[in-house]
């Protein structure tokens, strides 16, 4: 299990870390822009049978053997398996990262690696309802507010429910992964060299972040973390379309960093940090575990320099 993180706020009674974080403030507040804008189901549920234990297997089999096992433990019978033609020794048969009790639920075709949930091989989620929810309205900075649940069109054009991000284990670590939200704009230098930062280019301009934050960009590839880039405004501004996105993943090729597109705004509105880029961090549970306090958290790097010392 994870060590328990430190709270923004418990870092920031800490008074050596409060002077190591005030430098790091001042020498960081180099590359962001003004954003010129004001300041301001569990897996059994595909199945028909109950598993009120959650854990794959339908009730017959809680006190001794299933009935009707499910060998491979992913949510479907071995019954069901030979009518759909999956293979009931493989979770995911076609080998497209999703099960095959999930693609049932989601509508694509447990036999096609091609037809899955997501093109862009995000991480699935069966377990998302039972989070606590955040919203539009109630979502804030605040720690431990949950993301507004909410779906955003990424790079691949299909329509991505933020909260399949939750809890994720299949890393390198077997822990969860905590998500980096990058709320970047299209019209925006430093986002775009950020962009080529963490999509693996060392240059002249990216130097200076891999040398600040020399374990970040392999704790994404590890995905210890999921970087998650969010475009809020387009070339002008304004609200971003598909195309932003796609542009942006052509630019900054990298399979393992979901490009999501902001149509509403929304989450410029509750999460703006004033400038671009702008970080945070979420828990595997979607709630804000950290967010640049103000004073000498005010910086939009501190999350970064949060998943360097922590995670
Ligand atoms: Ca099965
Ligand atoms: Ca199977
Ligand atoms: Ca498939």
């Amino acid at each position: 299990m994870l060590a328990p993180l430190p709270r923004a706020s418990e870092i920031f009674v800490n008074t050596h870390q409060l002077v190591i974080l005030t430098s790091i403030t001042a020498l960081l507040s180099i590359s962001a822009c003004d954003s010129g804008s004001d300041d301001a189901g569990l897996i059994a549920d595909a199945g028909s049978e109950e598993d009120s234990t959650g854990d794959g297997d339908t009730e017959t089999g809680e006190t001794g053997e299933p009935e009707d096992p499910d060998s491979d433990q992913d949510g479907l019978t071995d019954a069901q398996e030979a009518e759909l033609g999956t293979d009931p020794n493989k979770k995911d048969t076609d080998a497209d990262n999703y099960w095959d009790s999930w693609e049932l639920l989601e509508g694509t075709d447990p036999l096609d690696k091609a037809s899955r949930i997501y093109q862009g091989f995000w991480p699935y989620s069966p377990t998302k309802n039972e989070l606590p929810q955040g919203s539009w309205d109630t979502s804030t900075t605040e720690p431990l507010s949950p993301f507004p649940r909410a779906e955003f069109l990424d790079q691949h054009g299909d329509m991505v429910d933020i909260y399949d991000f939750n809890n994720f284990t299949i890393n390198e670590t077997g822990e969860p992964s905590y998500m980096i939200i990058d709320m970047s704009a299209q019209w925006c230098g430093p986002c775009h060299n950020m962009a080529e930062w963490i999509s693996g280019a060392d240059t002249a301009e990216t130097a200076s972040l891999q040398q600040t934050y020399p374990t970040v960009r392999d704790k994404v590839y590890s995905l210890r973390i999921w970087w998650i880039t969010v475009i809020v405004e387009d070339a002008g501004g304004g609200p971003p379309t598909l195309s932003d996105a796609e542009s942006w993943y052509s630019i900054h090729q990298d399979n393992h960093i979901p490009v999501l597109v902001d149509e509403t705004q929304g989450v410029r509105n509750i999460y703006n940090g004033g400038q671009y880029p702008f970080f945070f961090l979420l828990d595997p549970n979607m709630a804000v575990e950290y967010w640049g306090v103000p004073g000498p958290g005010d910086n939009p790097f501190l999350a970064l320099w949060f998943v360097e010392q922590y995670l």
